[in-house]
């Protein structure tokens, strides 16, 4: 396993040469944009909460303002940032070699760098449904500017209920369509292939699975995390980087020298 903070020639090899590449992208891969990661330090009205006690049905029914009011900040803050030259780069490396990124991430940072996401495990914050009759709810939620510790929920036309963020919450199944398009294209995988893990804790499960049933398939699996991660052992190759500064130096090699 070759673990460096610069780009090493195997890992330039490993994609240029590659024929699919699949990128299994967490939180990390948007904090470079501002969005903080699950699991760095909540901020603000936030800072003694932690996330996966928010995100659970039962924070939901036990306090739905209080849960809609973190939702709230946290759709006004994607809307409000960019997505980086990380999100940028692989929007780029699809117009190079055959791409399929399925992310953790609620946010819309890949669809907005150029991206097409073949599956968003965890949903999406930009998606509403009712959280009784499961209504979609297409209208633009009142955001506050500044965030609120109690916000009331939009209420559903159709029965009157609270909506609710269409995120997977801890204990929800992942969405069905979601799984089966990421599981297909792991089974696509064979030697040769790439499984490139950008910015992930693996710590969350079905995802944290992944990249082992695409090292299970013969993919050369290659982490872009600063840090060590649960998955990191697994790896032929880690950089121990930045997704905005990682991915932009390894489309480059790709695209230097298309193989
Ligand atoms: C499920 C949406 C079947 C919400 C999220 C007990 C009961 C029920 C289930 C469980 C249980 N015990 C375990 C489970 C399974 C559970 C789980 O895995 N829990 C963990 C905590 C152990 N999983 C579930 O519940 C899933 N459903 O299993 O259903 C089931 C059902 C019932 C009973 C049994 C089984 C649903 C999980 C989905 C939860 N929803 N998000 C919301 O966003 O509000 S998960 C949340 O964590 C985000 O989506 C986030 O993406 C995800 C994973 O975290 P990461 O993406 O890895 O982010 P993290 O902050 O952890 O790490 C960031 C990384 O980036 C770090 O490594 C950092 O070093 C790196 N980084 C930082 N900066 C950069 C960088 N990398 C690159 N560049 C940088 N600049």
């Amino acid at each position: 396993m070759t673990q460096t903070a610069d780009l090493p020639r195997a890992v330039a090899a490993a994609v240029r040469d590659a024929r699919r590449i699949l990128v299994l992208t967490g939180a990390g891969m948007s904090a470079e944009s501002g969005v903080p990661t699950f699991r760095d330090a909540q901020t603000g009205l936030w800072e003694a909460f932690d996330p996966s006690q928010l995100a659970t049905p039962q924070a939901w029914r036990d306090d739905p303002p209080f849960v809609w009011a973190w939702y709230a900040w946290r759709i006004k803050l994607v809307r409000d940032v960019e997505p980086n030259a990380g999100h940028r780069a692989l929007a780029d490396l699809a117009a190079l070699r055959e791409v399929t990124v399925v992310t953790q991430n609620v946010d819309d940072l890949h669809e907005r760098a150029g991206s097409e996401v073949a599956a968003h495990l965890h949903g999406a914050l930009t998606e509403l449904r009712c959280a009784d009759c499961h209504t979609q709810y297409d209208d633009a939620p009142a955001l506050p500017d500044e965030p609120v510790e109690r916000l009331a929920p939009e209420t559903c036309a159709a029965c009157g209920g609270d909506v609710r963020p269409g995120v997977v919450w801890f204990g929800e199944m992942l969405p069905e369509e979601a799984v089966r398009t990421t599981e297909d294209a792991i089974e696509a995988l064979a030697p040769g292939d790439v499984c490139l893990v950008v910015g992930t804790s693996g710590i969350v499960f079905p995802a944290a699975g992944y990249p082992a049933m695409a090292l299970a398939k013969g993919a050369t699996v290659i982490e872009v995390n600063p840090v060590e991660t649960d998955i990191s052992d697994m790896c032929h190759h880690v950089v121990r980087g930045t997704a905005a500064n990682v991915l932009p130096e390894l489309v480059g090699a790709v695209a230097d020298d298309p193989g």
